[in-house]
């Protein structure tokens, strides 16, 4: 498919008007994505054992954690491509209050989980800001500068100040990574999207315990074109941004 007309080559922020940056046009579906280097904002969605690890949130309802594993190495390459350029960073971690104020009964009774959000588990209280269960995984530990968000729901930007925050470092442009696809890295895209965001997601640096839900949200994002971004590998991301401008 082709993308429609586009000034090729130069971009301008609606929300930074006088800051034009040259583009990468990054081979992507559903037609090129317009990368906009160091402008472009790599997103590590809830890499946290509360959900990558057994013992944990995702595991408390049912799932197979070792389903999510796949991502990690490819989000280790692109964090470790975006730390060597200094280009900016977030990672987010989906967790509460230790008073649950922030966690409404809609969310912390819902389904049947062996363990509720607050409860004692085998990482410490599920979902709870600095329990080891909210913890990053070791392989992804943010480095000092970079953008640790927690949040109470699913999407990044509900009750975080996170637009301000990447308002003031002049991003306009985020890549998606993390888990899972379908809950907090698509509600986080199509919020990001919402607020004039161009958005990508890395198809294999994401991951979902469905992989049928994995494939449907990808197809979902790129379809009626790009309506809420584009996916791409990340072997296909890194190579276009490493090439010689
Ligand atoms: C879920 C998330 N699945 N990070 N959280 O509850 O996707």
């Amino acid at each position: 498919m082709s993308p429609p007309g586009r000034p090729k080559g130069e971009y301008r922020s609606a929300q930074h008007e006088d800051t034009p940056v040259s583009l990468i046009d990054v081979p992507a579906t559903p037609w090129p994505y317009p990368f906009a280097p160091g402008k472009t904002a790599l997103v590590i969605i809830d890499m946290q054992r509360d959900f990558v690890e057994p013992g944990g949130f995702g595991a408390s309802l049912g799932n197979d954690v070792t389903l999510l594993h796949t991502a990690i190495q490819p989000i280790a390459n692109l964090l470790a491509a975006w730390r060597a350029r200094g280009w900016p960073i977030v990672h987010t971690r989906e967790s509460h209050r230790a008073d649950l104020s922030d966690c409404p009964p809609a969310k912390r009774l819902r389904g049947e989980p062996t363990l509720r959000i607050g409860e004692p588990g085998a990482m410490g209280r599920l979902l709870i800001r600095g329990e080891p269960g909210t913890s990053i995984i070791p392989a992804l530990t943010p480095a000092v500068g970079e953008l640790v968000i927690d949040k109470p729901g699913k999407g990044m930007f509900w009750a975080t100040g996170l637009h301000e925050m990447l308002h003031a470092q002049g991003v306009t442009h985020l890549v998606f990574t993390g888990v899972t696809t379908e809950v907090c890295v698509q509600t986080s895209m199509r919020e990001a999207n919402d607020r004039g965001y161009d958005c990508l997601i890395v198809s294999d640096a994401t991951e979902s315990y469905f992989p049928e839900f994995k494939a449907a949200a990808l197809a979902m994002i790129v379809a009626q074109g790009a309506i809420v971004g584009w996916h791409t590998p990340s072997a296909v991301l890194l190579e276009a941004v490493a090439a010689p401008g």
